[in-house]
This record gives structure tokens, C-alpha cells and sequence, in this order.
């Protein structure tokens, strides 16, 4: 699988960093300033999908329906809470293992690229100042379809000048395994297996990980 692997594309949210925890509280914040409780087990259906069907999710969990206007105002205000939170962020929030293993592939010349759903991309991976880690950066600003439709990677690919069967993509969330396999790609699934199986492999995390580790582990 990895012979003719010519670039890496990363998801931010859950496997660069764990910004899910703070989604979820800003959600949760929204949540009961409308008057209802947000649970962290309905959490999963929020992960790597855009802010305003993650907002249209939270609604129809409240049994509430707004109108357009509202959902903006509200979606902003979430979007406020949460970036009280990634203001605060230090490097030190970087999930474990997966910035040196991007330098470790990099240095093996394989292209790397984000691909994530949000419009906070380029804040966050300046705030954690490994910005310059990615040769591209396909965000929720670039798209018009969110995942699992796979436009997000397929832009990716193409800023790089590889094929998706060339590429693999590294994901936490159902949506953007989905988005992965539907673009051709192949994919490695970050978390549990029980959520992720439809990638072509999944790893609890990044700890330890090195490119010969990596390597036996997908061929
Ligand atoms: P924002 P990813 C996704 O990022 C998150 O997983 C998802 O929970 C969030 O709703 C989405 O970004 C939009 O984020 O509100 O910052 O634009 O996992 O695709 O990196
Ligand atoms: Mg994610």
C-alpha cells in the first residue's frame, strides 16, 4: 500500500488536535441557552460534518426548528464560545505523536496536506504554530460540500498533484472516512474501530508512531 504513496492528507479536528472537546462545549453551552441538554454520546454525529449541520443536528436533538436568520445568529455565537477556548490553545494540545510523524514524512518526501471541515483551519494550525508543516490546506472555506462528500480531499489531491490512490487520508469521524473511501482514497481511521470500520485501518492515536511502525502496520 505504501510503495506508491505519494502524500498524506490530515483531518484537524480529532487527529492533529483535540478541538472536539471544545465543539462539544460551546454546543452544549448553545444547547441549554435554548433550553434543552446536549449529551456527549449525540457528540459523535457533530464530528467532522460543517457548523451549520452540526447546528441543524443540535436543533432537531432540541425538537426545535428555526428560522435561516436565527440559525446564523445562533451558529455565531457558538462559533464566539468556541473560539474563547482555541485563543487559549498551546502547542502542548497537539494530539500525541502526529507532528513528528508528519516531519518524519515529510523528510521522507511524501506531500502533506489538511483537510478539514472547519473555518477555524488556518487559526488553529497558526495558534499551534505548525502551519508550515502542510504544502496545502483545504478548509470549510474552500468547499461548498461538506463531508462525506469528499470535495474537501479531492482538492487537497489535486493542489498536491497526486492521484487519491496515491494518497492516503487520516481521519476521526464517520463522515470523513465516508468522504475518503467515496473519493478513492485509502484511508486510516483515527479512534475506534467500531465507529471507523470502514477505513482500511484504524489506530487508537498517533503515540509512538514512526514511518517503519507505520509501514508494517498497512501492508
Ligand atoms: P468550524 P474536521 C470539523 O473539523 C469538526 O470535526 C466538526 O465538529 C465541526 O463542526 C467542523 O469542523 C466545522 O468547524 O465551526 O470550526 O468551522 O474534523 O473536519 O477538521
Ligand atoms: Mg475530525
Amino acid at each position: 500500500m505504501m510503495s506508491d504513496i505519494r502524500a498524506c492528507i490530515f483531518d484537524l479536528d480529532g487527529v492533529v488536535v483535540d478541538t472536539a472537546k471544545y465543539h462539544y462545549l460551546a454546543w452544549k453551552r448553545l444547547a441549554s441557552e435554548l433550553g434543552f441538554e446536549f449529551h456527549i454520546e449525540d457528540n459523535e454525529r457533530l464530528k467532522g460534518i460543517s457548523r451549520l449541520e452540526s447546528l441543524n443536528i443540535l436543533l432537531e436533538i432540541g425538537g426545535l426548528s428555526l428560522n435561516i436568520q436565527e440559525k446564523e445568529r445562533f451558529a455565531k455565537l457558538k462559533n464566539d464560545w468556541y473560539l474563547d477556548y482555541i485563543n487559549k490553545m498551546k502547542s502542548d494540545e497537539i494530539l500525541p505523536g502526529v507532528k513528528e510523524f508528519i516531519e518524519e514524512l515529510k523528510n521522507d518526501g511524501i506531500k502533506i496536506g489538511l483537510g478539514s471541515a472547519s473555518k477555524n483551519a488556518v487559526f488553529i494550525l497558526n495558534q499551534l504554530g505548525i502551519i508550515h508543516l502542510f504544502e496545502t490546506i483545504v478548509d470549510g472555506n474552500r468547499v461548498s460540500k461538506a463531508k462525506p462528500d469528499p470535495e474537501i480531499f479531492l482538492l487537497a489531491a489535486k493542489d498536491l498533484k497526486v492521484e487519491p490512490s496515491q494518497s492516503i487520508v487520516f481521519e476521526d469521524a464517520e463522515a470523513g472516512v465516508e468522504a475518503a473511501i467515496r473519493g478513492g482514497f485509502k484511508c486510516v481511521g483515527i479512534g475506534e474501530q467500531a465507529i471507523l470500520h470502514k477505513a482500511n485501518v484504524v489506530l487508537p492515536n498517533f503515540k509512538g508512531m514512526t514511518m517503519t511502525k507505520f509501514l508494517n502496520m498497512i501492508n
